[in-house]
């Protein structure tokens, strides 16, 4: 099951890879899963609760290491949390979480599956991955049997020395919460007795629930087993990382435009383009020295951000959606948004002021600038379009008595004003 060999001399650079992209937070015992990892074909996992419809960009690292593994040889097991979804993580949170319905849950844990299906290989490889849901194994465990054969294993005490119950003591923890690093831990240690699985990746808020199993594998009298967290990515300005000013940055389509999630990497402070090239690519160490050293040269050319932008996005959503937010990019740059396609005008003025119109109305400019709230007032208006600082569809339009008939709205029903160098306005006719 672990034994078979694989070419040792890529296992060997994995770990040093890790290494070099800073991915490697906390270790249990390095010398021996290095040794492991040469030696042979290792079963790792990393786990994601189904606490929202979708995954977004704080579970990447997590989700991009699976695949790293993977493509070293390794074989990874994602495991989406139907079980333990409905309990609730206590780890890096300062509040108790509400508990969602059941449906929901299997919902949830149903579009996770899907999403990371994604970025691992199934089949056609001798290392397939495996995607499985706690669901199966910890719905079916009755509260007799999880008290004497695992909690039994864990002391209150070393329990309430875990950070992530520790830090909650003052104010208050549920024992469902609090429960919740026993389930974790029955995770690992099911694997690792079933799949053999003997390694958990996972953010460094996990270090405890991961070492919680370690512990459990331990005193169960299972074989080697060892625990690594990534790190919590931070970012030079102190913002949080993964929040754009729409909120979180979804890996799913509908939540997150590629469009958006291509600018949320395009817009990285030069500050962090190199870590997060490390980080989210699986750019060579060669390409990503190079690209850090034309940053450090030309920075206001960011051809990193560039390369980062395209990477994770052809990651997470495929060259086509590269090629279209691209293209967005280009048309918003220019100003000529009549290339775009009615998906692509939508998806580009997604985030800019909209404005819904009878498609039986012709209205003249300066009436439409006032409707879209393009202008205060006419008289404004009629200034702005006479000074040349209205475009319509991409056009300078100088005359104030245009009127803005069928002949203007692109795709039957859109018309795109723009006052200035970048400030956009979408009109829908419908
Ligand atoms: O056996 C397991 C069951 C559930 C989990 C892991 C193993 C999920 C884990 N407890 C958790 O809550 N993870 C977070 C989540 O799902 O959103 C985040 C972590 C983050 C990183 C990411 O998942 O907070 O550090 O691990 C993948």
């Amino acid at each position: 099951m672990t034994t078979e060999s694989v070419s040792t001399e890529s296992l060997d650079v994995l770990l040093q890879d890790l290494e070099y992209r800073g991915l490697v937070h906390q270790m249990t015992n390095r010398e021996g899963l290095s040794e492991k990892l040469k030696k042979e074909r290792v079963v790792l996992y990393s786990g994601f609760d189904p606490t929202a419809d979708s995954l977004h960009i704080g579970h990447l690292l997590p989700v991009l290491c699976l695949r790293r593994f993977q493509l070293a040889g390794h074989s990874a097991i994602a495991l989406v949390g139907g079980g333990t979804g409905l309990i609730g993580d206590p780890s890096g949170r300062s509040t108790e979480r509400s508990l969602n319905t059941d449906d929901t849950v299997a919902q949830w844990t149903d579009s996770l599956k899907r999403q990371l299906s994604r970025f691992l290989q199934f089949e056609g490889v001798d290392n397939p991955a495996k995607l499985v849901s706690n669901y199966d194994w910890l719905k079916p465990l009755d509260a007799i049997t999880f008290l004497r054969d695992v909690g039994k294993n864990f002391t209150v005490n070393y329990m309430l020395a875990k950070d992530s119950v520790d830090s909650r003591l003052a104010n208050g923890i549920s024992f469902t919460e609090f429960s919740y690093m026993i389930l974790q831990a029955y995770d690992f240690q099911k694997l690792h007795a079933e799949h053999g699985c003997s390694l958990q990746v996972g953010g460094s808020d996990q270090w405890g629930n991961i070492t919680a199993g370690l512990d459990l594998i331990g005193k169960t009298g299972g074989g080697d087993a060892f625990g690594m967290t990534v790190p919590l990515v931070t970012k030079s300005d102190g913002k949080k990382f993964g929040k754009s000013e729409s909120g979180a940055v979804w890996l799913d389509r509908s939540k997150t435009s590629a469009y958006q999630f291509y600018q949320f990497w395009i817009n990285t402070d030069d500050n962090d383009v190199v870590r997060f090239l490390k980080y989210f690519t699986f750019l060579s160490r060669e390409r990503i020295e190079e690209l850090a050293a034309e940053a450090a040269e030309r920075p206001e050319q960011r051809g990193a951000q560039r390369e980062l932008a395209r990477e994770v996005t052809r990651l997470v959503h495929g060259e086509e959606a590269v090629e279209s937010a691209e293209k967005i990019t280009q048309a918003l740059f220019s100003g000529d948004v009549t290339q775009l396609s009615e998906a692509e005008l939508v998806e580009a003025l997604q985030d800019m002021p909209t404005t819904v119109l009878a498609a039986a109305e012709t209205p003249g400019l300066i009436d439409l600038l006032i409707a879209a709230q393009a202008a205060p007032s006419r008289r404004q208006a009629k200034q702005d379009i006479e000074s040349g600082a209205v475009y319509v569809n991409g056009q300078k339009t100088t005359a104030a008595d245009t009127a803005i008939g069928e002949e203007h709205r692109l795709h039957g029903r859109y018309v795109v004003l723009r006052r200035g160098k970048k400030n956009y306005f979408l009109v829908k006719f419908e």
